[in-house]
């Protein structure tokens, strides 16, 4: 029998909502690259524990990168120009992190999508993001780049209200998932990550999320 011609593409881009598209290993080629870009970033603004608003720990570690960088503490959360740990702005987004999520954001109809913060999460086995919608951003006409790396997780994709009930989708190493237009308000959380070892990543999931947070 003769495969189908799509076959010899790889996976292919699938639309999970209106404007959230899933791109199934968009970035297996450029890996060694995008953790290259990683490193001088982590050593210059580590992972760390934020609170929450309400005094807890957060489960997720988490840094950043580019202009503005996602923060919480006893004031609430909000975007940054410095990095609290260290007084300085965060590392610059590395080049090839923010041609990525343009290449991306384009392939799921977001043209001209310039991010300007780059959040980086840090996952162990165990860890999960409870249902939450990201509001923080100035502009919700720019969509979100998120890049998955490391051990698989589900995500929950659920609607603009709370109770709205939400769709398992599997995010693995190198995979791709862009949302906005009126998607972009979504509540969307983790469920927790299974116990496991990634051949490449070790025993975490790293997850990035692209934004454009100022105006
Ligand atoms: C994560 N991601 O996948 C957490 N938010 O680790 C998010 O909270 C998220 O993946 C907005 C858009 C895409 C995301
Ligand atoms: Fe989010």
């Amino acid at each position: 029998m003769i495969q189908s011609d799509l076959d010899l593409f790889g996976p292919q881009p699938q639309r999970l909502a209106s404007h959230t598209v899933l791109l199934p290993g968009f970035a297996l080629g450029e890996i060694e690259p995008l953790l290259d870009a990683l490193r001088p970033v982590l050593r210059a603004a580590p992972f760390r524990h934020m609170r929450t608003p309400g005094g807890l720990h957060m489960a997720v570690a988490l840094t950043n990168c580019g202009a503005l960088g996602w923060v919480s503490d006893e004031h609430g959360y909000r975007y940054s120009a410095t990095d609290p740990l260290s007084g300085r702005p965060w590392p610059a987004l590395p080049p090839v992190i923010l041609s990525l999520a343009t290449r991306a954001a384009a392939m799921a109809g977001f043209e001209g999508f310039v991010p300007d913060a780059c959040l980086v999460n840090h996952y162990l086995p165990g860890t999960r993001l409870s249902l939450h919608q990201d509001r923080n951003e100035q502009d919700f006409s720019q969509p979100i780049v998120s890049l998955s790396l490391g051990l698989p997780a589900v995500f929950l994709l659920g609607g603009l209200q709370r109770a709205d009930k939400t769709q398992r989708v599997p995010l693995s190493h190198g995979d791709v998932l862009i949302w906005g237009g009126e998607d972009r308000l979504r509540f969307h959380g983790v469920q927790p990550i299974k116990p496991g070892v990634h051949p490449r990543m070790g025993e975490r999931r790293i997850n990035l999320t692209l934004r454009k947070a100022g105006s």
